[in-house]
């Protein structure tokens, strides 16, 4: 474990990572500090507890006297490292860290699965610690996905460690080791934050720095980029395809089958139609999570088992209800223009689709094949609206000011048979707190609409009766 003890350790950022980081770093005996730019008011409760235990805190900026002496800084994902504050501290060598590292250093030799890539991250590490669990054991499930490794890591005891982890996490590691790492695929994101797709790319490939021989690296080999990344990783590599067959070790359809050849053995483990989440990304997710219980030794039949059962998570291309014939799907979690390529791909037309939200610097032109194919009508919102809707030319396109309206909207321009799609294309953070907050309310919205349709309904019919 880390040895802090005595040093002082100023963490930056106290949302969900770090407040975990200062209550570790407390705990383990470093002197803490810890800044937000926030004002109190608008920060978790926990911070004032944190403060009665003698953490010093400031709110509502972050200062450069504030890092003064710190021996070391811990940085919250959502900072990026080359922040103003922080020049001084990087002129002076101090070393920053991520909460992911800092989590990782505290870990006592459990086994660390890591798992990245630009979409499918949560589905795929929700997946694989609901194999493990259906296999008896019991994961720490967490990361980007929710939980901190930061918040949990001293519980924890002889369990795999399943991570989610984000560009964000990985900007700042230094001996961080994922035992398995898996890369399910890059394309453009956060373009807010990096300068271009090299620097995404470089801060992604991150995971396979600290990879040994003995370590194991799972690749999508569908996607040239994510092989060439790994290959100067020194982990043993293994693949997995959903558009070829192949040769070396891997997990890949064959006949209609989800085949796994890992440990020199051919085995079938299900039909593609028998994994119930849909769309073939999900098929991708699908085998990569397959690929890493094989090499866990879950059993093929456990493997199996969870594959035809797992529903898939929540805010990720989930059925909310079903008004009238239309079909309303709460795809919130898809917060690039990927990510809705995917859910586009997953649902047979015609979609209404509902996108917006605060803009990444994504190249919405990217939409514009599928919306034609597919899409009867895309209803916008939020500060995105304007580039998406010159960006993709799709016509009908209407502009709305509120979630709610923007629901509305669609219903109304949509047709029995039809799925509304809510599939942003863009983060929340202009709208709501996060991504969560803005798939509960969109669901919130959607069953009131539900209820009202009904009632209106109800009140036509027994209207029609007494006539
Ligand atoms: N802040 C400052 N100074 C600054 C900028 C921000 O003090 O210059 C403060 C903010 O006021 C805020 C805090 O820093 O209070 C924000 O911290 P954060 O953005 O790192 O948020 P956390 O609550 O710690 O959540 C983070 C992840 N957020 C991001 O990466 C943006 C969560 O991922 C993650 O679930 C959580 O840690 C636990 O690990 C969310 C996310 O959007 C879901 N991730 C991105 C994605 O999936 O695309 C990467």
């Amino acid at each position: 474990m880390i040895d802090i003890k005595e040093k002082l350790v100023t963490v930056v950022g106290l949302g969900r990572s770090g407040l975990a980081a200062a209550k570790l770093l407390h705990k383990i005996g470093a002197k803490v500090r810890a800044t937000d730019a926030k004002p109190m008011d608008n920060l978790d409760n926990g911070i004032e507890e944190l403060r009665l235990s003698g953490v010093e805190i400031e709110t509502g900026k972050n200062t450069p006297q504030f890092f003064k002496g710190s021996q070391l800084i811990v940085l919250s994902p959502g900072i990026p490292g080359n922040i103003p504050v922080l020049s001084k501290s990087i002129a002076d060598s101090v070393p920053i860290i991520s909460e992911l590292e800092l989590g990782w250093q505290c870990l006592q030799g459990q086994r660390v699965v890591g798992i990245t890539g630009t979409n499918g991250k949560t589905t795929t590490t929700t997946l694989i610690g609901e194999m493990l669990k259906a296999a008896g054991m019991n994961p720490f499930v967490g990361g980007n996905i929710g939980t901190p490794l930061c918040e949990k890591v001293l519980e924890l005891k002889n369990v795999p460690v399943i991570l989610e982890i984000s560009s964000f996490q990985l900007e700042e590691i230094d001996e961080f080791r994922a035992d398995i790492a898996v890369f399910l695929n890059l394309t453009p994101d956060h373009l807010d934050r990096y300068k271009d797709m090299n620097e995404y790319t470089r801060a992604k490939a991150r995971i396979f720095d600290n990879q040994m021989p003995s370590d194991f690296s799972v690749l999508n080999a569908d996607y040239d980029t994510v092989l060439s990344l790994a290959r100067h990783g020194e982990a043993e590599q293994i693949y997995f395809s959903r558009q070829k067959r192949l040769n070396h070790s891997g997990v890949y359809l064959e006949s209609g089958k989800i085949i796994a050849n890992i440990y020199g053995q051919k085995l079938s483990i299900c039909k593609y139609e028998d994994v119930r989440i849909p769309g073939p990304y999900n098929l991708e997710n699908a085998m990569a999570a397959t690929a890493v219980a094989m090499l866990l030794k879950i059993p093929t039949e456990i493997i199996a088992k969870t594959l035809r059962e797992f529903k898939g998570v929540e805010h990720r291309m989930e059925l909310t209800e079903v008004i009238k014939g239309i079909r309303f799907i709460n795809d919130s979690k898809a917060t690039n223009v990927d990510s809705v390529i995917c859910a586009l791909n997953s649902f047979s037309a015609p979609i209404v689709l509902i996108a917006g939200g605060k803009d990444k610097g994504c190249d919405y032109g990217r939409l514009t094949p599928l919306l034609n194919e597919k899409v009867r009508a895309v209803v916008l919102l939020g500060e995105a609206a304007e580039r998406i809707e010159k960006e993709s030319g799709f016509k009908p396109s209407y502009r709305t000011s509120s979630l709610e309206e923007a629901i509305l909207t669609a219903y109304q321009a949509a047709s029995v048979g039809d799925t509304v799609l809510f599939s942003p294309a863009c983060s929340s953070f202009d709208m709501f707190k996060n991504y969560e907050e803005r798939g509960r309310i969109f669901k919130e919205i959607v069953r009131n609409l539900k209820s009202e349709v009904s009632e209106m309904s109800d009140r036509s019919d027994r209207s029609d009766r007494s006539d």
